[in-house]
């Protein structure tokens, strides 16, 4: 642990934005063959008819938010002469608070799941639940009171917290109404997942990913600005690293920072292009300077890694993630990042390193070159494949197009060509897509771009998103990373790029 950087992340921390918000509607749930519907649909007075043993309310907040509930309850019909048993049930999805928690056997843990039990042991009284939800729909359920009374709620609400405020995001300039429905749902996602720290998912996992803290600073950078919240996080990492100077691929805050024994290949190289896009975000020339030894270690590291051919040694466990697809050969995409990390800390130790660490960092960037072009390139099918079996997947061309392995006319083509033969091994989350559409970008196939923004997190949108989500695959709605689609979590901070998109690459705003 090195104190002299987490103080300078205890430093960064702000008081978060409050909100104060109400249910709108209230309604019934109704389970049909495509799932969980709200149906009678009333709005919603304040407050509550007198709720008797098995009744329940299910009210919608309008919209996604996350942060702290509270309620007055008071007894009606007579004296509370036992106290009342409430079942409180949060969900980011009409699914969520429909299906029976008891009856989730999913891989991750139960206590994730947004429900609570409470006793009302004085009636009438006000109470603030202690854990903070992420939701935009709310059940009630009375599991008893006595034969003698009922109770009536009213003052329900949410205290919303966020380290941005919406209002304060860079205007996005376009009178496409779909466009902007995208961005507004990028923008509230990234809003949402901003707190103390940018957390992954507000549900789930709540904590501070460096996969997903990449993408959300890169759109917090165009959006809301969010510069010291990202300085914080960066620190956080950098303070927080192993014995041997690696970084964790997350860490928590809460009690005191400490840093999760997880480590992936690929998280700890984006601490590099984390840093590097900082860099670029604000010319900071005091953290860099801080922070580039951390930089430098994760690049010696993943250095290590390189076989005789220059490429990055395969392995059966969990280490490198690239994408939620449990078919999916990391081999090539990891190549792929640490050919992109080798660059961005070449951009980087022109300014903060030794010619030392430049030479070593060409040295790399030479070998791993090679490795791509004469190992993992196929000549015949001309696509680059991955592992032992010569995996051919999405996500191994798109980080090879990403670490330029091939110049821009080539990898055009070969984008292409992966569009036409469409691999079987496909990308499942928006985090991969991001990537996807990134690539496509960045060898000018914007309108294949454009059409897979619509497509993807268009989609989401059809399916009636508030927030975008950690998973989506449009061929099966209910994929689960974790065995239940409950337990997803359905505002992602790493699905929240299309409002960078919009921002970087501006054509893809016009004439839409
Ligand atoms: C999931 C998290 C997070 C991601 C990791 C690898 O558990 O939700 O978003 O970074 O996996």
């Amino acid at each position: 642990m090195n104190m002299y950087l987490l103080n300078k992340a205890a430093a960064c921390q702000r008081e978060l934005f409050t909100r104060h918000t109400k249910p709108i509607d209230c309604f019934h749930l109704q389970q049909t063959e495509s799932g969980w519907e709200a149906v009678d649909r009333m709005p919603f007075s304040g407050r509550t008819p007198r709720l008797n043993k098995g009744d329940s309310l299910c009210l919608d907040f309008g919209t996604h938010w996350v942060g702290y509930l509270s309620f007055s309850a008071q007894p009606v019909g007579g004296a509370a002469d036992a106290p009342a048993y409430l079942r409180i049930i949060a969900g980011e999805r009409l699914c969520e608070i429909g299906e029976d928690p008891d009856d989730y056997h999913g891989g991750l843990g139960k206590g994730w799941l947004q429900v609570s039990h409470l006793h009302l042991d004085e009636l009438p009284c006000t109470v603030e639940l202690p854990r903070r939800y992420a939701f935009r729909y709310l059940k009630i359920e009375v599991l008893d009171t006595s034969c003698q009374y009922g109770i009536s709620l009213s003052d329900i609400g949410c205290q919303a917290v966020s380290a941005v405020q919406e209002e304060d995001a860079a205007p996005l300039v376009t009178d496409d109404p779909f466009l902007n429905r995208m961005d507004e749902v990028s923008l509230r996602t990234l809003r949402n997942c901003a707190q103390d720290v940018f957390e992954d998912g507000p549900k789930r996992d709540r904590r501070l990913w460096l996969g997903d803290l990449r993408l959300q600073a890169l759109t917090a950078y165009r959006t809301y600005r969010a510069h010291t919240l990202a300085r914080r996080c960066l620190y956080l990492f950098a303070g927080l690293t192993g014995e041997d100077g690696g970084v964790s691929a997350c860490v928590y805050t809460k009690p005191t920072p400490h840093a999760d024994d997880l480590r992936l290949f690929d998280y700890s190289l984006f601490f590099v292009s984390c840093l590097s896009d900082y860099w670029e975000a604000t010319g900071d020339t005091e953290t860099v300077t801080d922070l580039w030894p951390t930089a430098w270690r994760q690049l010696e590291l993943a250095a290590a890694e390189l076989d005789e051919r220059g490429v990055i040694r395969d392995k059966d466990t969990w280490w490198c993630f690239l994408d939620w697809n449990d078919d999916l050969n990391k081999q090539a995409g990891a190549q792929g990042v640490f050919i992109m990390a080798v660059r961005q800390g070449l951009l980087l130790s022109k300014r903060f390193g030794t010619p030392e660490q430049q030479d070593r960092l060409n040295g790399w960037l030479e070998i791993a070159l090679k490795g791509s072009r004469q190992v993992l390139w196929d000549k015949h099918l001309h696509l680059f494949v991955s592992g032992q079996n010569r995996q051919i997947s999405w996500a191994s061309q798109v980080w090879q197009v990403l670490a330029e392995v091939w110049p821009t006319e080539e990898s055009r083509e070969l984008l292409l060509r992966t569009v036409e033969q469409a691999p079987a091994v496909g990308m499942v989350t928006p985090y991969m897509f991001h990537h996807w559409v990134e690539a496509l970008l960045s060898v000018g196939l914007t309108d294949l771009a454009k059409q897979e923004l619509r497509r993807y997190w268009g989609g989401m949108l059809k399916a009636g998103a508030d927030c975008f989500w950690e998973l989506y695959d449009p061929t099966d709605p209910d994929r689960s990373p974790y065995g239940s689609p409950v337990i997803n979590s359905c505002c992602h901070a790493w699905s929240c790029t299309p409002a960078y998109f919009f921002r970087r690459y501006p054509e893809l705003t016009e004439n839409s």
